[in-house]
């Protein structure tokens, strides 16, 4: 079942608002890249979702459409585990066990909480346990690689912590976990305020290219998108300027290099340029956008998909929950518990 020899890969992607190219760049991309090198785990993270206001049934589109585009950007579910994380009981459970030997004050330092609870008026408790949630997605599979953006170095220290109390508190039981961070392509940035990172949340229409955009949408997009005055097509990656940005796109697409790019492009004039790099993102999404049509419109399937997931992560989470229980000193739950997390929800 499990292949020792690759390592084990573990990401979690929010079902939450449309995708953008910033963030096939430096995420979808790389998670297609592991399914050759490792033994890969996808979970559309339902149950963080919950943490800030929602609407529930946006909640439950956002889940097929999240599962929708893995697949069509290229994840297999014969190679890949993908699954919703709320499919996985085992998730809200190792969350509360793993809240044992989480500091209050580590969580208290989070970045994230701090920025997402400024100024609200209502801020939950699950926002600032969101963090605890998340080790425990990793550590449930005993993952060795976390693919994850830079926003996320953070959380990934506090799992690390997570994972050491408890190996030193309740004996060895946890892998402890890195990061891998995209090298390239990782910060797409805006194309109408270049200084700014693509959003999801914060971009304006304009400025986000958006994974399921029509390719005019695209091509509108990158023939509007701001360049520097007078500097020409150069590559100058420090001054986070329009023009660097696009060739960083347009590598990105093309899989060319920057120097050549540069080199083709040099003495064009900025319209011919940006028409090129528009052309070069509706080459690139445009299948995508195809397959995730397709497989959207199939719920049924995209259901079943889900499930085949569920399954293959169950087998994985549920005999760490199982040891991290008993090491905690729990009373064996003859074959209760067993039954009960493999049971399908519903039934
Ligand atoms: N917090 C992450 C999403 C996330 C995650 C994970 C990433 C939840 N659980 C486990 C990697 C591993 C985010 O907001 N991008």
């Amino acid at each position: 079942m499990t292949d020792n020899s690759k390592p084990r890969v573990f990401s979690g992607i929010q079902p939450t608002g449309k995708k953008t190219l910033g963030n096939y760049s430096g995420g979808f991309r790389q998670y297609v890249q592991t399914q050759a090198t490792g033994d890969a785990f996808f979970c559309i993270v339902d149950l963080h979702s919950i943490t800030v206001d929602y609407d529930p049934a946006d909640l439950r589109e956002s889940t097929l459409d999240l599962a929708a585009l893995l697949f069509a950007t290229g994840l297999d579910s014969e190679k890949s585990t993908v699954f919703a994380q709320s499919h996985v009981s085992a998730h809200a459970e190792a969350a509360w066990l793993l809240s044992a030997v989480t500091s209050y004050g580590q969580l208290g330092r989070m970045t994230q909480f701090k920025d997402k609870s400024e100024g609200r008026e209502f801020i939950s408790a699950g926002l600032f346990t969101y963090p605890v949630l998340m080790a425990g997605d990793i550590l449930l599979y005993q993952t060795d690689l976390v693919p994850i953006g830079d926003d996320q170095r953070q959380h990934l220290e506090l799992a690390r912590d997570v994972a050491e109390r408890f190996n030193f508190r309740f004996g060895e039981t946890f892998r402890v976990p890195s990061g891998v961070f995209p090298e390239v392509g990782g910060r797409i940035m805006d194309l109408q305020e270049p200084t700014k990172k693509m959003s999801t949340t914060l971009s304006s229409e304009q400025g986000a290219v958006y994974i399921t955009d029509t390719p005019d949408a695209i091509r509108k997009k990158f023939k509007s998108a701001v360049t520097d005055s007078e500097r020409g097509v150069r590559y100058d990656p420090e001054a986070k300027a329009g023009v660097s940005n696009l060739l960083e796109i347009m590598s990105v697409a093309t899989g060319r290099s920057i120097d050549d790019l540069q080199a083709e492009f040099g003495d064009a004039g900025y319209g011919t340029f940006k028409e090129a790099v528009g052309e070069s993102v509706v080459e690139l999404l445009a299948p995508i956008r195809e397959r995730f049509e397709a497989l959207r419109a199939d719920e049924r399937e995209l259901q079943r998909l889900l499930a085949v997931g569920a399954e293959k992560a169950r087998r994985v989470a549920d005999p760490t929950l199982e040891q991290m229980y008993d090491r905690m000193g729990f009373a064996k739950a003859t074959a209760g518990r067993l039954f009960g997390a493999a049971r399908p929800r519903g039934l």
